[in-house]
């Protein structure tokens, strides 16, 4: 048998990021811009294409028995009225679980099913010390609201996997917008 050897890492708090690096994954507006509502405030922020977010996964097996995690960084920021987001989605094996940990910055997690039908929808506050759990078949995507960075671990079973085609296509049944000065959840026009 290969034994796998324990191993750390560490999070950078001064220059937000994870290190050793172990793989990292840039999303930029044009990695997901129609998965924002007003496509005016798209077209004009792809002249600069900024990063939405990025994360770093630690290299372990994706395998049953394995504890795959990350860090994720999304960085403040809006889309139009629309808070910067990741793109969500549903874990291959879709019974299996995720936790997330927040170590800075705030925002919102939004989660999905639509396992027996009817499509259902919750959200979850995120700050520092936030410990939220993503049950089995809930696809899941994270929003920061605030000034800062968002930064949370990830943690879930080596084997789940990701499928992000269907959330490409249907979207979120919810959008968190700025409306008088506050994050706002309305329902998305365009949710299929
Ligand atoms: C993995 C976990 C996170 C996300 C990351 C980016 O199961 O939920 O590491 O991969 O936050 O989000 P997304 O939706 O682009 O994978
Ligand atoms: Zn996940």
């Amino acid at each position: 048998m290969d034994l796998f050897k324990p191993i750390n890492s560490y999070y950078d708090f001064e220059n937000i990021k994870m290190v050793p690096e172990g793989e990292l994954i840039t999303r930029n507006l044009s990695d997901m811009d129609w998965m924002y509502q007003d496509q005016e405030a798209v077209k004009e922020l792809l002249k600069k294409d900024p990063q939405i977010y990025r994360y770093y996964n630690v290299d372990i097996p994706e395998e049953e028995g394995h504890l795959q995690h990350c860090i994720s960084i999304i960085n403040p920021g809006k889309v139009g009225n629309e808070y910067n987001m990741t793109k969500g989605h549903f874990h291959e094996i879709k019974g299996t679980a995720e936790i997330y940990y927040t170590i800075q910055g705030e925002g919102m997690l939004f989660m999905q099913s639509v396992t027996d039908g009817e499509p259902e929808f919750e959200a979850l506050e995120m700050k520092k010390g936030s410990l939220s759990y993503v049950p089995p078949h809930w696809a899941h995507r994270t929003i920061n609201t605030g000034e800062e960075p968002l930064a949370f671990i990830g943690i879930y079973p080596g084997e789940a996997g990701h499928v992000y085609g269907d959330i490409e296509e249907k979207g979120f049944m919810k959008l968190l917008i700025e409306k008088d000065g506050e994050p706002t959840i309305i329902d998305n026009p365009n949710y299929k």
